[in-house]
């Protein structure tokens, strides 16, 4: 595999992410509970994708691409930073996300990880923050501030209320999602958790 592995993203992350080294040195993405640290597995199986033309019917997706999410919390700064990997997407990459929403749910988007030319931020009253290109295959980064946080539409977070994202997280109520062109809802997804269940993304 030309991606990273495991070990090589948690390395990556470390040399990032001042602080978040206890975790990041845990073997095989074992990490130990990290009060502030995040992490998910992305894959098809755990989309709940609306079927076009049948909106009641939703399922799984069943590619081979894969991915993980990590995000550390910094309360003080009141800024997420985070790293997204992944690869094997069955066609074009679009656009990543998290989304407000428990397991076996759709949430709104409340905050862009990465954007491409097919799909990009929406440009606020203000300014538009910066968001990173999403690779084909590979790793981004950034950071979320308030600035990049979005209204979530009937969901009760407004634009900007970072503290709300913040406590989502916390609350495991949060998934990070990889859309293609393929699968526009999101062909690989996973629900963020804290330490090491963040790895498994079980019921
Ligand atoms: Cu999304």
């Amino acid at each position: 595999m030309a991606t990273p592995t495991p070990r090589s993203v948690a390395a990556t992350f470390a040399a990032l992410i001042v602080g978040f080294s206890a975790a990041a040195t845990a073997d095989e993405g074992r990490d130990k509970g990290d009060g502030d640290g995040f992490s998910a597995r992305l894959s098809g199986y755990n989309e709940v994708h609306f079927i076009a033309g049948t909106p009641a019917l939703r399922g799984a997706i069943s590619t081979q691409a894969r991915g993980s999410f990590r995000a550390v919390i910094d309360d003080r700064a009141n800024t997420i930073h985070y790293e997204l990997s992944y690869e094997g997407l069955e066609s074009d990459v679009t656009q990543a996300h998290i989304h407000f929403g428990q397991r076996h749910t759709v949430g709104g988007i409340v905050v862009w990880l990465c954007e491409t030319d097919a799909a990009k931020h929406p440009v606020p009253a203000l300014r538009r923050p910066v968001t990173p290109q999403c690779p084909q295959a590979g790793t981004v980064t950034g950071t979320i501030g308030p600035d990049k946080v979005l209204t979530a539409t009937g969901q009760g977070i407004d634009a900007g209320e970072f503290d709300e994202v913040v406590r989502a997280i916390r609350a495991g109520r949060v998934y990070a999602n990889v859309h293609s062109a393929t699968f526009g809802s999101g062909e690989i997804r996973g629900q963020l958790r804290g330490g090491d269940r963040g790895h498994h993304d079980r019921d």
